[in-house]
């Protein structure tokens, strides 16, 4: 890829001058919305994480620093850098620092490792990773160190930035002549990792005017204004912790973003005492741990909104929830495609616990239907598909998936099952596609078979989710062995372990069976392993 935006999907014209002329795409930067936050709020705390700090005005300079540091080490906008970052409080300067210049940041998850990176290296012709040498234990800078090493034995330079606090301090000079800077707001602006459905995640490509879109409605819905405080308990690469609203929504309305570093109770519910945190985001099974954590005690005061979403939320785990918390259960279903939905605030408690809600903009177009992409009768469950101002036309440098994936007449499909209720609500009902979903991380169980079948003594490996409290989902591989082989599950981790997969991926139980039940056409029957009903 000599020109990485190329690797866009653009929204066909008809489509994007509608937008434009119905005023949801504004032609604006996330700079030009921030210079107003800092304009009013300059002393404001932006950005905590417990013992370092950044006002506005001090995320405004570190912005422009990130911008002139890469700049300054030849990083040429339209190329891509790598952000490998857990939640540390250099990742928004870095992230709308690399906006600035209009490189094109990927935010890669902090549970990514060498197999998704170098992936994501290859397919982007990434010019460098930023990354941070350990976080909670882990070698992190070591990743991203031999993934580079493999691509330079092919003659590909990836830099490695393992510094990004230098990345952010004051920079020598100002480049005089910026008008090379920045991005057209309707073109590829920064990659996110997709949840959904292939081996190693598809990328997906976003601009500014849709994603600008996203969070100023998510705002609105959500209430976030100059006096919330957001607890960034998920990983803030994700679509869901960025941008829904996310901790992007909450800095873009002056807000202040609170980082923790992992989302246990024991970590999060003391910084939400400390600071007087307003809302946070989180997948169900973390909620349920919160829950249990909390025991009897009082949750903190402070807290108005508990978002739930990333995987389905049951209506029994909603009102426990509910019940432990003074705020409000606010159910949120997205994904890093685009479309979000979410229940009011202001709903009764039979849609906010019942329900995941509706679609965020009334130019959002949604159908349910059969596999043949008929619409099914209005209440019955089928796959939804979904087209609008801020979701996806394809995905990025991806043919084969953008062809699967969008219909003809350029809808969305999100492989999910839903039916919409009458009043609009929808509800979840499971995947058309199988993917795990553990914890809200997504799997393709198809992914971690590749990795056992490199073993020369399994002969046939089935990995699927199983229901679990804990994680929603767990991860169980069925495995057939050679006969007389000695393999046993010490060997099989050690295998997962040094083969190069994130770790959220990696099985949770190892079973060694005789035969994988099979379906009509004979491939391995998934969704029969996983105690589930068929889809
Ligand atoms: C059931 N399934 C859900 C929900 C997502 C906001 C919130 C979540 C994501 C996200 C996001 C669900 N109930 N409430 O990007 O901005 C499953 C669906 C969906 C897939 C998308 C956001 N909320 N899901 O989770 O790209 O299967 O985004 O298609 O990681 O998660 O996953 P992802």
């Amino acid at each position: 890829l000599e020109q990485p935006r190329a690797g866009f999907c653009p929204m066909p014209p008809d489509r994007a001058e509608h937008y434009v002329r119905q005023g949801l795409w504004r032609g604006l930067t996330f700079d030009d919305v921030l210079a107003r936050v800092v304009r009013d709020h300059e002393d404001r705390v932006a950005l905590t994480d417990g013992a370092r700090s950044l006002n506005y005005a001090q995320l405004w300079e570190q912005i422009d620093a990130v911008a002139e540091n890469f700049a300054a080490s030849s990083v040429r906008p339209g190329q891509c850098v790598i952000l490998h970052l857990p939640n540390t409080i250099e990742f928004y300067p870095l992230y709308l620092g690399l906006l600035r210049l209009g490189a094109m940041p990927l935010l890669a998850l902090p549970g990514h490792r060498e197999t998704e990176l170098e992936a994501f290296a290859r397919s982007t012709a990434a010019v460098g990773v930023v990354t941070v040498e350990t976080w909670l234990g882990v070698a992190h800078a070591t990743i991203a160190r031999n993934v580079a090493d493999r691509l330079a034995r092919e003659g590909r330079t990836l830099e490695l930035w393992t510094d990004p606090a230098a990345l952010t301090s004051a920079s020598s000079g100002q480049t005089a002549d910026r008008s090379g800077w920045g991005v057209h707001p309707q073109d590829a602006a920064f990659l996110l990792v997709s949840g959904g459905s292939t081996g190693v995640p598809k990328l997906i490509a976003r601009a500014i005017d849709p994603y600008l879109l996203t969070l100023e409605l998510s705002d609105r819905i959500c209430g976030v204004d100059d006096s919330t405080v957001f607890l960034a308990a998920l990983p803030v690469a994700h679509n869901y912790a960025n941008s829904s609203p996310g901790a992007l929504g909450v800095l873009l309305a002056g807000g202040t973003v609170v980082l923790a570093p992992a989302p246990s109770p024991d970590i999060c519910l003391p910084l939400i005492e400390r600071f007087g945190v307003t809302m946070v985001a989180l997948v169900p099974p973390l909620a349920m741990i919160w829950v249990d954590a909390l025991g009897d005690r009082p949750a903190p005061e402070s807290l108005r909104t508990v978002q739930i979403g990333g995987a389905k939320l049951t209506v029994s785990a909603a009102e426990r929830v509910e019940k432990a918390f003074p705020g409000r259960v606010q159910q949120v279903f997205g994904m890093a495609e685009g479309l979000v939905c979410y229940t009011r605030l202001d709903d009764d408690d039979e849609v906010r616990l019942g329900t995941q809600g509706r679609p965020m903009c009334s130019a959002d177009e949604l159908l349910v239907t059969d596999s043949d992409g008929c619409p099914v009768p209005q209440g019955e469950v089928g796959e939804l598909r979904t087209r609008g101002p801020y979701t996806i036309s394809g995905y990025y440098a991806n043919p084969a998936a953008t062809a699967k994936s969008i219909d003809d007449r350029g809808y969305y499909r999100t492989g999910d099952l839903v039916r919409v209720r009458p009043d609009g609500n929808l509800v979840v009902e499971g995947r058309a596609v199988q993917v795990i979903n553990r914890a809200g991380e997504k799997i393709l169980g198809e992914e971690v078979e590749n990795v056992l079948l490199e073993l020369d003594d399994v002969i046939d490996a089935t990995v699927t989710g199983r229901p679990d409290d804990l994680t929603g989902q767990c991860i169980v591989a069925f495995l057939i062995l050679r006969q007389g082989s000695a393999l046993g599950e010490i060997d099989l981790r050690r295998h997962v372990q040094g083969s190069g997969l994130a770790a959220f991926k990696h099985p949770d139980r190892y079973e060694i069976v005789s035969a994988i039940p099979t379906t009509a056409v004979g491939k391995n029957d998934r969704a029969l392993l996983s105690g589930g009903r068929a889809t």
